[in-house]
């Protein structure tokens, strides 16, 4: 009896130093959130253990605001949804579908249409033809402000182009579809347009190719007109004229803002002309893209 109460005693004080043992050797648990390191009362009295925990905690703790940072925006890498995009390209290494998305000039948003399939893609809409249900026969205070559906057709408008053309350097393409499915295009280096003082004047460095050849060189440094405004250098009033909004100058030879005709075989003085492309008094095209890159 007295043995067994003996064993039973040397199997309790076995218990206790394993228990305290065990407890000695445990981890501290830290309890970490994004704005500091709690330790537990009973974990805060053991000493260098904890210490190094500490520092571990604080690495974790660091990483975590980070990302927290990330989610809220306020800084950003190349994963993170909130960081701010420049251009139709900045879209493009994050979400590669065409569409409508916000890309910000000095911190403004401003809505566009990004075409993420043309020649590699990256590029932001700003003038589209499908159809004649959007009349582009418009004045001048719409074709400042822009108008249609991004989806269909529309002017994206030319405070907002001058805006983007000047905050870096961009590219110009111009895609042209004629009736028979015949695919143009053509591109500028440099392209931007000056700001409303000098009423929105067509600047690029130079015509870089495409098979449809340059039909923008008579409109280069030319002002913009509407029919309720004219720049141009005719006698005419060019847009009233031509039924356009254009950079004419003593008219034109191109005119992607005229009236869109419904057949190729139809009367295209006032047409969507390209004169390299159909030719400036006798076609008129089925489609028209124009795009913006930057480079
Ligand atoms: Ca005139």
């Amino acid at each position: 009896m007295t043995a067994l109460i003996e064993r039973g005693v040397v199997a309790l004080l076995l218990l206790s130093v394993l228990h305290a043992a065990s407890s000695l050797s445990a981890p501290a648990r830290l309890d970490v959130d994004d704005d500091d390191v709690r330790l537990s009362p009973r974990e805060t009295s053991q000493g260098e253990p904890v210490q190094a925990n500490k520092d571990q905690a604080l690495q974790t703790l660091q990483l975590r605001k980070r990302e927290s940072k990330n989610k809220k925006g306020r800084t950003c890498y190349s994963t993170c949804s909130a960081v701010q995009k420049h251009s139709c390209v900045d879209w493009l290494n994050y979400n590669k579908g065409s569409g409508i998305r916000t890309v910000y000039v000095s911190g403004e948003p401003i809505t566009v249409y990004c075409d993420q399939t043309t020649d590699n893609g990256g590029w932001i809409v700003f003038q589209r033809r499908i159809d004649a249900s959007t009349d582009f026969f418009r004045n001048w205070t719409d074709y400042r402000n822009g108008f249609g559906d991004m989806e269909r057709n529309f002017w994206l408008g030319l405070d907002k182009l001058h805006s983007l053309t000047t905050s870096q350097k961009y590219e110009l393409r111009v895609d042209l579809h004629m009736w028979n499915s015949t695919k143009g295009h053509a591109i500028y280096s440099g392209f931007y347009v000056e700001g409303v003082g000098h009423n929105f004047a067509l600047q690029y460095d130079k015509f870089t190719g495409g098979n449809a050849g340059d039909s923008l060189w008579h409109q280069r440094g030319q002002q913009f007109s509407t029919k309720d405004r004219d720049h141009d250098k005719s006698g005419l009033n060019c847009a009233q004229y031509f039924h356009g909004a254009w950079w004419y100058k003593g008219c034109h030879v191109s005119n992607l803002n005229g009236e869109y005709k419904t057949s190729s075989s139809a009367p295209s003085k006032d047409g969507m002309n390209w004169d390299t492309f159909g030719g400036v008094n006798t076609y008129s095209m089925q489609f028209t893209e124009m795009k913006i890159r930057p480079i």
